[in-house]
């Protein structure tokens, strides 16, 4: 399929319209992967929606070859990652040196680390066929129901889950929600709600969401600072799921995900931390974010508001810095950011 060259909005600022020109159009416009993925689709939710701060999505490990003329720069604006670099794992909890923060409890409420991992023989969300995305819900609930001792738990699919149910687990922060523009745009949010669902254990500290942007988004979390344990279930966790399951990794691009924000260590560290003092001061929050490379979120996620003075603060690199690394620029940047809102 050939397309004509998008027109985006004179105050689009998404990663997409600064870097597709036409020329890279020019040349990638008919090329296709294997699974059949083209330029159109790895480009639809940008064009669809200027307001993207990325705007394009994979859909299998060679898009990130065949389009690497577009995705190529893209990554680098994100990560800061070369397309000749290597990535390089470092999963081990006696590395990570991020005691709590906050032992009193006086500014983390909870913290929260996950992971990204799609299936090595099976194309990402964007490119996957219904039977596929049945066949990963199939694979991944039975490799979780394997899972002993405090990772021992039960898979509850979306469909027929009641919408009460549904909303209180959205709203307690432990499922995705529907219905998100850029993935709608993305295509993956097709047949919903059938092939999605979420795992978790008793104490729902260890979660496993199968099929929203990623085939499996591998979740710890608890009330407090006490980063070390939320990184210690995390990494022994993976490790019991890699034992039945191959990834999809590369020893360029980490492991491979649909959106490229997520390549490399697929790992976002956060914290909800009450900044009622800082967020009131939102040019001085944001240069600490950016010394501490971190991004500032809303209390329900990805392009959500603040309530109560509470944010969600992450680490923004993933790609070119290893898993310890990730959670230990969360770890420093929160440091910072609490010395920065006890001396207001
Ligand atoms: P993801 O982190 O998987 O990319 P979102 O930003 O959409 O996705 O967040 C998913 C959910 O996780 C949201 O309900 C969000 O509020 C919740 N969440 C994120 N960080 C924390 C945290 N530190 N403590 C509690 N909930 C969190
Ligand atoms: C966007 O481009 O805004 C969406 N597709 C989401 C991008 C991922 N978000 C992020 O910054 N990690």
């Amino acid at each position: 399929m050939s397309l004509t060259f998008p027109t985006f909005p004179k105050n689009c600022r998404s990663l997409l319209c600064q870097y597709l020109t036409p020329e890279i159009f020019e040349a990638l416009k008919d090329k296709t992967t294997a699974n059949g993925y083209t330029l159109a689709q790895a480009i639809h939710s940008g064009v669809q929606n200027p307001d993207s701060s990325i705007g394009v999505y994979a859909g299998d490990a060679e898009s990130y070859t065949l389009f690497a003329p577009l995705f190529d720069p893209i990554i680098k604006a994100y990560h800061g990652f070369d397309p000749q670099s290597r990535h390089y794992s470092n999963f081990n909890p006696d590395a990570l040196n991020a005691d709590n923060p906050d032992p009193e409890g006086a500014y983390i409420v909870s913290t929260r680390i996950r992971v990204g991992r799609n299936l090595a023989d099976i194309p990402l969300g964007p490119a996957i066929s219904k039977a596929q995305r049945n066949e990963v819900e199939v694979r991944v609930s039975q490799a979780l129901s394997r899972l002993e001792g405090d990772l021992g738990g039960s898979y509850y699919p979306l469909q027929g889950m009641r919408d009460a149910d549904t909303a209180q687990l959205i709203s307690d922060h432990f499922l995705f929600k529907a219905g998100d523009r850029f993935l709608e745009a993305a295509g993956l949010n097709r047949d919903w709600p059938e092939g999605r669902g979420i795992f978790h254990n008793n104490d729902k500290t260890f979660l496993v969401w199968i099929n929203e942007e990623d085939q499996l988004r591998i979740i710890s979390m608890q009330h407090g600072g006490n980063i070390g344990e939320v990184f210690s279930r995390l990494a022994r966790a993976v490790k019991a799921l890699e034992q039945s399951m191959t990834f999809s990794y590369s020893d360029h691009l980490g492991y491979i995900t649909s959106c490229p924000t997520n390549l490399g260590t697929a790992m976002r560290a956060s914290v909800h931390i009450k900044l009622p003092k800082l967020g009131s001061d939102m040019k001085a929050f944001e240069a600490i974010a950016d010394a501490h490379h971190l991004q500032i979120r809303g209390i329900h996620g990805e392009h959500s508001q603040s309530e109560g003075g509470i944010y969600d603060i992450s680490n923004r690199r993933r790609l070119g810095v290893s898993e310890v690394q990730c959670v230990q620029d969360m770890y420093d940047g929160v440091v910072a950011l609490i010395e920065a809102e006890r001396s207001r």
